[in-house]
């Protein structure tokens, strides 16, 4: 992907709100629904909830290099409290990336022939892209449990 250089987006205000809709979420699952799912080939809540802050260690450590950890939440991240700090650590990797002009300007090379190189804007945009998905298809997953989580868009 070619881009010329763009100046750093000022979107962090605007993805503290996504943010904060997801840990808000977190806190609406009536007790013992996070491992619930509507159909068996569907994740939990938990595990959308831990794919999101998963998804966003994996951009940062293999497609960035910040040169910090990407532990295996899967296996650690099993309370309520578990997947709030997940959230919360890897939110604060990316406010430290979206403040980073070289880290977004820099096209990194992909190994992956379906997707191009991408530059850190493309990224910073999918994983905001990314977010929003999961966020919407918890508010749906609160709805079939009949929870009114009053987020409104
Ligand atoms: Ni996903």
């Amino acid at each position: 992907m070619e881009t010329a250089s763009f100046p750093a987006l000022a979107i962090t205000p605007y993805w503290t709100s996504v943010q904060e809709d997801l840990l808000h979420i977190v806190d609406l699952f009536p007790q013992g629904t996070l491992n619930w799912t509507p159909k068996d080939e569907l994740w939990n809540a938990r595990g959308i909830l831990i794919h999101v802050s998963d998804a966003r260690d994996s951009w940062m450590t293999r497609a960035i290099e910040d040169g910090e950890p990407y532990p295996n939440i899967w296996l650690t991240a099993r309370s309520r409290d578990d997947v709030k700090r997940e959230l919360g650590r890897t939110f604060a990797r990316i406010q430290r990336f979206l403040s980073n002009q070289a880290q977004l300007d820099k096209v990194y090379p992909s190994d992956d022939p379906n997707h191009p190189p991408a530059d850190g804007h493309w990224i910073a945009f999918h994983l905001l892209e990314h977010d929003i998905h999961h966020r919407a298809e918890l508010m749906q997953r609160l709805a079939l449990l009949d929870v009114k989580h009053e987020i409104d868009l």
